[in-house]
């Protein structure tokens, strides 16, 4: 360790004490690595300070030392935006400790909490207030309100109710000179100049660190029907879609879907689940509706909804779930599909974006050039239809060597993305860009996006010590 990195550790334990630093190398493996261990960093020091003035007074200090510093949340980022470099020079700043719901505002219908509060504990706390808080992610046991607002993050909920961006009033933020951003406002309207909050949300730690968030709130949900459906392919997806909200309205709160490869690994690897349905399909939907009224007939328009597909052969089996077992089964179908991946080697993400309508002609090029570029290789996908957003995953083929797979993984994902561009859609639907993405953006960006982008990065944090591999690519 340099001097003046260990004289910037020492002045950090005078900030947070010893309980808040993390010098230990066993204790600090678990914040060098993302869960895949797809991304692994080392960093002078961890240091989890236990309230705003503190991480404003950690920030300074690094400022002073010229150190730079990456904000950590839960870690379950996809895309190793919480990872720090290997150099072992950069600060790891865990949000963890900052878990206090300030305010639950029913009137208002808000919520406020720090930035280390873990998403389920603010859907619970909401909950226990007759309320909802909507967003709604397969990591919600882990991720943070912090990593949720840094990533905009989106989920199975965002049809309904929006993605974060849509959900956060209010933002208090540590500058990257130290000094703090007080915009924890729950005002709905606001219309005095910029709306500076929405510059953080979806900044991935390169602006500032967030610290608190004014959250919106929803009438608590009392009725939900359920089906699990099998389906031809994409179109009828995107036809079913139609169909559903045409009698259920805004009642339809999730359409997911996941091809039948995605369904085949949970199947084998995730424990206690079963096919529920008789016969294999070439893709399934998930579709939820829920409704406020505790007596709302949502089974019934579920099951007409349904039937009208079934006669126009849009779907060729359904399961409406009955009780909230059978409910959760489905569910753990499709939030499974992540981890099911897993075993079966490296794999490839690419989360991604196109219109809606284009969903099937997109499956059907990416399909075709992926097979002709790779042949066998295994399309794991699946995702939030409704958004138009796909979880377009790749395995190897099956027995192929795990190094070799690795060795296409930047022309494989080329295709992927060259198809998404083909159809003006979006290369980083909803987990940010992190470092997996930042230089890819440089071809998929318009040069003025980046151009504005970098004239923000330079005005917030001209140093450029806030997450400094994460969004951005380095300068050509
Ligand atoms: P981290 O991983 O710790 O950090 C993510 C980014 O935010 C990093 O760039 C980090 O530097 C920055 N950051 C973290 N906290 C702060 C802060 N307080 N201030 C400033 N910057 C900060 N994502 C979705 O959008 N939709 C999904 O459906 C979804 N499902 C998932 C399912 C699984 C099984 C897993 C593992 C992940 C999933 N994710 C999903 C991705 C991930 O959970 C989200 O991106 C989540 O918002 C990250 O939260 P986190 O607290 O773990 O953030
Ligand atoms: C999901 O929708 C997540 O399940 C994770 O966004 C996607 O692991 C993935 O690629
Ligand atoms: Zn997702």
């Amino acid at each position: 360790m340099s001097a003046t990195v260990a004289d910037l550790v020492a002045g950090l334990r005078e900030v947070v004490g010893s309980a808040g630093l993390v010098t230990d190398a066993d204790q600090m493996a678990g914040y060098l690595t993302d869960w895949r261990g797809a991304y692994r960093g080392a960093a002078a020091v961890v240091v989890r300070p236990g309230s705003t003035e503190e991480v404003a007074e950690v920030i300074r200090r690094c400022a002073a030392a010229g150190v730079a510093v990456v904000p950590q949340g839960g870690n379950t980022g996809l895309c190793g935006g919480s990872i720090p470099d290997t150099s072992g020079r950069q600060v790891v700043l865990s949000l963890t400790r900052l878990r206090r719901v300030r305010d639950l505002d029913p009137a208002d219908q808000t919520i406020t909490v720090e930035a280390g509060v873990v998403l389920r504990a603010v859907q619970e706390a909401a909950a226990a207030a007759g309320l909802l808080f909507p967003l709604s992610l397969g990591s919600e046991g882990s991720c943070t309100i912090g990593g949720n607002l840094a990533t905009n993050a989106g989920g199975t909920a965002v049809l309904r109710y929006g993605t974060m961006r849509d959900l956060t009033l209010g933002l208090e933020v540590v500058l990257p000179d130290g000094r703090v951003w007080h915009g924890l406002r729950g005002l709905r309207k606001d219309n005095t100049g910029y709306d500076l909050k929405q510059l953080f949300l979806g900044s991935e730690g390169t602006l500032g660190i967030v610290t608190a968030a004014v959250l919106k709130l929803f009438p608590a949900v009392r009725t939900r029907a359920t089906a699990w459906v099998g389906l031809p392919g994409p179109q009828a997806a995107v036809d079913l879609i139609g169909v559903v909200r045409e009698l259920a309205g805004d009642r339809l709160t999730a359409f997911e879907v996941m091809s039948r490869q995605s369904l085949e690994l949970v199947l084998a690897h995730a424990s206690g689940v079963r096919d529920p349905l008789a016969g294999p399909h070439p893709w399934y939907a998930l579709v939820e509706l829920s409704d406020t009224l505790p007596m709302a007939p949502l089974d019934e328009v579920l099951e007409t909804a349904l039937g009208a597909a079934f006669e126009r052969e849009m779907v060729t089996d359904a399961v409406v779930g009955s009780g909230s077992a059978q409910v959760a089964a489905l569910w753990a179908l499709r939030e499974g599909i992540s981890e099911a991946q897993e075993p079966e080697g490296p794999s490839l993400k690419h989360d991604v974006t196109v219109p809606i309508g284009s969903i099937p002609a997109f499956v059907a090029q990416t399909d075709g050039a992926l097979e002709a570029a790779l042949a066998g290789v295994r399309i794991v996908s699946y995702g939030h239809v409704g958004d138009g957003n796909l979880h377009y995953n790749l395995s190897k083929p099956v027995g192929a060597d795990d190094d070799a797979f690795r060795s296409r993984g930047a022309e494989l994902s080329r295709v992927v993305y060259d198809s998404t561009a083909s159809f003006g859609g979006s290369i980083s639907a909803e987990h940010g860009l992190g470092r997996a993405k930042r230089d890819l953006i440089a071809d998929y960006k318009d040069p003025l996006d980046i151009e504005l982008m970098r004239g923000l990065k330079q005005l917030f944090d001209p140093a450029g010590l806030m997450n400094p591999g994460a969004v951005l690519p380095e300068p050509p």
